[in-house]
């Protein structure tokens, strides 16, 4: 059983989806950089047609109206309405454009969602620091103001910042993901703080000049695994896996739901690293200062992204350098049992979503949560009938509805990722996220509903029939 008005939705991102990226006066994003740089993605694909939303968007209506949605997540460009990311100068287009997708949802009764930053820093603004620079975080509330000003009448769910962990390690530690930064050990840290300072104070923003108006919620989307010990007799894995936890979940929830400040274990863990390699003495986990806004209290409800879940062992501190796998000192491994789909990370382990969602109610005080993103890869040949994502959609929600009616955790709403597939960042379009196949080879990028997007469709219309 699902409450009565549960959220079902699908997700996208602007830069996965939208292409244009120089249609009217949209202006570069570190994405749109980092792609044409040579070896960055795979086959040196990129994403400046992508599934063409941004002249398709008609497409894409047409698919959220088969599934029968009731919510869908996206993602605005902020260089596309701010080129250089500030409001100094406003692309009428990208805004009309927003507002045409918005005004067709609602027309259509289903619900937006809106992620402010998903990934595509304006270039202009990577070029004077980024998220390593503080004044970031002024210059990110700007722009929150600015949604909020024009689009606010109308939409209801925001969230700030998609995914602060991946931002700030697969794109300044691992340099995986745009700007590209392999600064190990200092710069992630520095960057989900300025993630923190700017989701916070777009978060007051919102909440002192637009909330007694709009009456919406904002949040912003965390990843998590879940992370159980290897060795369940082992203290020393299950610290492992509570270190885990707290360098991905903790790292950015902590400070938002718990106390303000970081997890102590993981504030410990890293000064113990720093005093091992000769550092003692410097920190370099930031602090939260008092001229900032505070940031605990900052969000209206929990977001989730949950795609998978490791076993952890202690180990892997013992590297001679500094870094955040070395600060984290727990090595994740794979149960062998677990089957492992598309994408080498991604195991297909449905119960961890109902553990994890156990956790987080107990530990942030159960609050609302909405899983704001959760799917299934798929690569190689075209698989129409695509029975394995059936069966993780299946059993995925039928773990949802667990934690709902057995653990009494207050899920309000499910995003799949994706509505279609899409540029899938390094690995391009190589691995298919969709319940929409989307044919990158033909021009009309042709949109093809999945056997996994039927199944969904008639999951959503069973439940609201009240099944
Ligand atoms: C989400 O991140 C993103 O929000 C979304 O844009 C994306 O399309 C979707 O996942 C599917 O990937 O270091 O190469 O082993 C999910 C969280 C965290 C999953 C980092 C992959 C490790 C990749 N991601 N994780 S790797």
């Amino acid at each position: 059983m699902f409450p009565r008005n549960f959220a079902w939705g699908a997700a996208t991102a602007a830069y996965q989806i939208e292409g244009g990226w120089q249609a009217d006066e949209k202006g570069l994003s570190i994405w749109d950089t980092f792609c044409h740089e040579k070896g960055r993605v795979f086959g040196e694909q990129n994403g400046d047609v992508a599934c063409n939303s941004y002249e398709l968007w008609e497409k894409d209506l047409a698919c959220i109206q088969q599934l029968g949605l009731t919510h869908y997540r996206l993602s605005l460009s902020w260089a596309r309405l701010l080129p250089d990311g500030t409001t100094r100068h406003v692309n009428q287009k990208g805004v009309e454009y927003y507002n045409k997708v918005i005004d067709d949802l609602l027309a259509c009764n289903v619900s937006p969602m809106i992620t402010l930053y998903h990934f595509d820093l304006p270039q202009a603004l990577q070029d004077q620091g980024g998220w390593l620079s503080p004044s970031i975080a002024t210059l990110f509330d700007n722009y929150a103001k600015f949604c909020f000003q024009t689009f606010g009448d109308r939409v209801k769910l925001w969230i700030t910042i998609n995914e602060p962990y991946v931002c700030a390690k697969l794109g300044h530690e691992d340099g995986i993901h745009a700007p590209g930064l392999k600064e190990k050990g200092t710069a992630a840290y520095v960057v989900g703080h300025n993630m923190l300072r700017a989701h916070a104070m777009a978060w007051h923003s919102y909440n002192l000049g637009y909330r007694a108006k709009q009456r919406g919620g904002v949040s912003l989307a965390l990843n998590s695994d879940w992370f159980e010990p290897l060795d369940g007799g082992s203290s020393e894995d299950a610290a492992a896996a509570e270190r885990a936890l707290a360098f991905t979940l903790g790292w950015f929830a902590w400070p938002v739901f718990v106390t303000g400040d970081y997890p102590e274990r993981m504030q410990c863990a890293i000064d113990t690293q720093s005093s091992r390699l000769g550092y003692a003495g410097v920190s370099r986990l930031p602090k939260f200062s008092e001229d900032d806004p505070t940031v605990l209290g900052t969000a209206d409800f929990f977001a989730l992204n949950y795609y998978t879940s490791r076993k952890v062992k202690a180990g892997g501190g013992r590297e001679q350098m500094l870094s955040m796998k070395c600060d984290r000192d727990a090595e994740d491994v794979l149960d062998p049992s677990w089957p492992v789909c598309g994408v080498s990370w991604l195991a297909v382990v449905p119960r961890g979503l109902r553990k994890l969602l156990q956790y987080i109610k107990d530990t942030f005080s159960n609050p609302a949560v909405y899983i704001t993103e959760n799917g299934f890869a798929q690569t190689g040949p075209l698989q129409i009938e695509d029975v394995q994502r059936c069966d993780f959609y299946k059993s995925t929600i039928s773990e949802v509805a667990k934690a709902i009616n057995e653990d009494g955790v207050n899920v309000c709403g499910y995003f799949a990722w994706s509505l279609m597939d899409n540029f899938e960042w390094a690995d391009g379009f190589s691995v298919r996220f969709g319940l929409f196949h989307v044919d990158f080879s033909d021009a009309k990028l042709s949109r093809t509903m999945y056997r996994s997007g039927q199944e969904y469709a008639r999951t959503i219309s069973s439940y609201r029939s009240g099944k």
